[in-house]
C-alpha cells in the first residue's frame, strides 16, 4: 500500500519524506527513474515503505503551484545550448522575496522574482530583511510597493524583531511559504529568528560589497508551528522563462496600457495611438518600470525561442536516431 507523504529535502538521488507520522529515506521507483521529471522540496509523493532500506518513490501528485527558473540544458542536451524549464519547489502559497535593505537591494531583481512568482501560481510578498541598518527605510520600502500593485511589501529585521507581527500575518496553519533570495539576505537568520533557535547554519557577508557566502546548500522544508517553510540556498540570478502571466500579473497597469494600443502589433516606438507612448509623456507611467517591463519581456521571449528550439533539436535527434537504425536493418521488422 502506498502512502502520501511531502519531500522536505533532495540530497542527490536520496529524497527525505515526512508524513504526520514518520519521517523515510527514498529513491526513485525504477520505472520513474529515466523520467524527465524528478520530485522537488514541497512536492506530495506516493511512496512505498521499504522497512529494510530506502523507500520508494511511485508518483509525484499534481503540484498546486511551483516555482521555476530556466535552466540552461543538461548533459542530455549534448552540445546544444538550449533552456528548459526547472522547477525549484512546489506546492508553496507564498513565496517571501527576501532581500536586504543595504547595497544589494535592488527593485528589478524583486520584479524578477515576483514576475516567476505569479506564474508558478504562489503569492508574492517582498520581504526586506536588515532594517535596523538602513537609515531610510520608508524610502525602500515605498521603492519597492511601486512596483505592483499586486506585490506586498514588509520590512523587517530579525535582529530587532521589528515587522515580524506583520509577518505573522502570513503564518496560516498549514500554509506553505518559501524564502527566496539572493546569498547573504537573511533567508536562513529569519527561521532561526521565528523558531527561536538556530536550525539553519548562517553566514556572514562582504564587507565590500555585501554579497553572501553561499551558507545554504540545500533547499529544505521546516515545520513551525504547522506552517511550512522552505529555507532555500541564494540564486545567482533568475531568468525569465513561462514567465507571459507573472510579468503581465506584476506590470497589470502596464499589461492593460498595452491593450488599448490602436494596433494590437504595436511596438510602443512611434505608433499613432500608442496608449504606453502616451502614459510615458503624461507621466502617469515611470520610464524606468517600462524599461524593466520590457527587460522581463525581451528575456522571456528569448527563452521561449530558445526552448522551442530545443524541442527541434530533440526532434532531429529522434530522426536522425530511426534512419541510423532503419539503414542498419532495424526497427524494420527484418531481423
Ligand atoms: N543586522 C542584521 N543582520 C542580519 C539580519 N538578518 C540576517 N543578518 C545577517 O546577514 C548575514 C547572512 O545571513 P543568512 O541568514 O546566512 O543569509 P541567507 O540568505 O540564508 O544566505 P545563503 O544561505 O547564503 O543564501 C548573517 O551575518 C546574518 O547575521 C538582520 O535583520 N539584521
Ligand atoms: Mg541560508
Ligand atoms: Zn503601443
Amino acid at each position: 500500500m502506498n502512502e502520501i507523504y511531502r519531500v522536505v529535502l533532495v540530497h542527490r538521488d536520496r529524497y527525505l519524506v515526512r508524513n504526520e507520522e514518520k519521517e523515510l529515506y527514498c529513491i526513485l521507483a525504477g520505472r520513474r527513474r529515466y523520467r524527465d521529471e524528478f520530485p522537488v522540496v514541497g512536492d506530495y509523493v506516493e511512496v512505498t515503505e521499504n522497512p529494510y532500506g530506502d523507500s520508494l518513490i511511485q508518483e509525484i501528485r499534481p503540484r498546486r503551484t511551483q516555482f521555476c527558473r530556466p535552466d540552461r540544458g543538461g548533459h542530455a542536451d549534448g552540445f546544444a545550448k538550449t533552456l528548459q524549464v526547472q522547477p525549484l519547489i512546489a506546492n508553496i502559497d507564498y513565496v517571501f522575496i527576501i532581500t536586504s535593505l543595504n547595497r544589494d537591494f535592488s527593485v528589478s531583481r524583486i520584479a524578477r522574482y515576483a514576475a516567476m512568482t505569479v506564474s508558478g501560481g504562489a503569492v508574492p510578498v517582498a520581504v526586506l530583511t536588515k532594517a535596523d541598518l538602513c537609515p531610510n527605510v520608508e524610502e525602500l520600502e515605498a521603492e519597492a510597493a511601486s512596483l505592483s500593485e499586486n506585490l506586498q511589501v514588509v520590512p523587517i529585521s530579525s535582529r530587532t524583531g521589528y515587522g515580524l507581527d506583520r509577518l505573522r500575518t502570513y503564518f496560516r496553519p498549514g500554509a506553505t511559504i518559501a524564502l527566496l533570495g539572493s546569498s547573504g539576505a537573511g533567508k536562513s537568520t529569519l527561521i532561526n529568528t521565528l523558531a527561536g533557535r538556530e536550525i539553519m547554519q548562517t553566514g556572514g557577508i562582504r564587507e565590500e560589497d555585501s554579497k553572501g557566502r553561499h551558507t545554504t546548500t540545500h533547499r529544505e522544508l521546516i515545520e513551525l508551528d504547522g506552517v511550512s517553510f522552505i529555507d532555500t540556498p541564494g540564486l545567482r540570478e533568475l531568468g525569465m522563462i513561462d514567465a507571459e502571466e507573472g510579468i503581465a500579473g506584476t506590470f497589470a497597469d502596464i499589461a492593460e496600457l498595452i491593450s488599448r494600443c490602436a494596433f494590437s502589433d504595436c511596438t510602443h516606438r512611434s505608433e499613432p495611438g500608442c496608449a504606453v507612448r502616451e502614459a510615458l509623456e503624461n507621466g502617469t507611467l515611470s520610464a524606468e518600470r517600462w524599461k524593466m517591463f520590457s527587460h522581463l519581456e525581451k528575456e522571456n521571449q528569448w527563452s521561449k525561442v530558445r526552448k522551442n528550439e530545443k524541442m527541434m533539436n530533440i526532434a532531429m535527434e529522434r530522426r536522425k536516431r530511426n534512419t541510423a537504425l532503419q539503414r542498419c536493418g532495424r526497427g524494420t521488422g527484418r531481423e
